[in-house]
């Protein structure tokens, strides 16, 4: 049997010497999906309200960075949500293309049919930069790009791969087309470890629910109530790092990936970090892109910013 990218990505996190380490890219199966919108909702969690306050409050001035209307394409679309007031404005100045782009059919299929309203919608079922190269191989002559980028995901990735990341999207721009970046900034360190941490135990599910996932995919033994959800902040790096923390002595049999893994007690696995920014961070990092920084907006509730970035 061929092993899958998910098995050797599980046993090489699950073999690291120090510090055991599982890619979070694997919590959004169905069951971590669902998770993660009711994360989106939580009031402990107010950086998707903050994301869409803003863009509702920004999309009628966009247009005045084009000079004739931009083809709108998404990076991780997700349902589409936020995009609406995006599209519904610069509808008003002419018909809109939208490009989605995301690795989940699920969500490609809930945009096209709520976004169609405001945009010719064009689904792209890829990951970030290749669907943006299969956009810029069709892209109409003299019709710039307006590149969306929401909801922080960028803090999921490690500073050099984020820079890289944008880098590679700088790569596939040309003159005039921007990039619209939405990033999480730095707060109290008790606001947001409740945002990581929530009372009714929705995000300790969704970060439990990946050695649910390795149970179901790759047969695994995990006894879910020998783990325990932590979210920590490190200042020094300022970021969250959600871990899982095994409550006792214990092994794990991952089948599917030919692997036993041992745990100590209190040892933990470390699954995501969400890195937190300051508004200059995101202007800079843009700039060491070769992206300028046109504008930025921050929302007053919960420090979050849209920042305009434009080739
Ligand atoms: C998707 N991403 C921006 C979320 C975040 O806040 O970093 C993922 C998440 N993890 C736990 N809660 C939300």
């Amino acid at each position: 049997m061929v092993e899958s990218i998910f098995a050797r990505d599980v046993r090489d996190g699950l073999s690291l010497p120090e510090q055991k380490e599982l890619p979070c890219q694997y919590f959004y199966d169905d069951v971590g999906s669902a998770l993660f919108e009711a994360i989106t909702v939580l009031p402990e969690y107010g950086l998707t309200r903050a994301d869409a306050r803003l863009i509702q409050g920004l999309a009628p001035r966009l247009s005045e960075f084009f000079e004739t209307q931009p083809a709108v394409v998404e990076l991780g679309s997700g349902s589409g949500h936020k995009t609406r007031w995006i599209l519904e404005s610069l509808a008003s100045d002419g018909p809109v293309s939208y490009s989605p782009i995301d690795v989940s059919p699920a969500a490609l299929a809930l945009c096209a049919r709520d976004l169609a309203e405001f945009a010719n919608v064009s689904p792209i079922e890829a990951s970030y930069l290749e669907g943006l190269r299969r956009v810029v191989c069709g892209r109409q002559s003299g019709q710039p790009l307006l590149l969306l980028f929401l909801g922080s995901t960028i803090g999921n990735f490690p500073p050099n791969a984020a820079q890289d990341f944008l880098c590679q999207v700088r790569g596939c721009l040309l003159p005039g087309d921007a990039l619209l970046l939405g990033t999480d900034l730095v707060q109290s360190v008790a606001r947001m470890l409740l945002a990581y941490d929530d009372p009714t135990g929705v995000t300790a599910a969704f970060n439990l629910n990946l050695l649910a996932r390795i149970n179901r995919e790759l047969d695994a033994d995990f006894v879910l109530r020998q783990f325990t959800h932590e979210a920590r902040y490190s200042e020094e790096n300022s970021r969250i790092e959600m871990h899982l923390r095994s409550t006792v002595a214990q092994r794990v049999a991952v089948r599917a990936a030919n692997f036993v893994c041992e745990f100590q007690r209190d040892e933990t696995i470390w699954t995501e970090s969400c890195y937190k920014f300051r508004g200059e961070d995101v202007c800079e990092m843009g700039a060491r892109s070769g992206l300028e920084c046109a504008a930025q907006w921050v929302d007053q509730e919960w420090p979050f910013a849209e920042t305009l970035l434009m080739v």
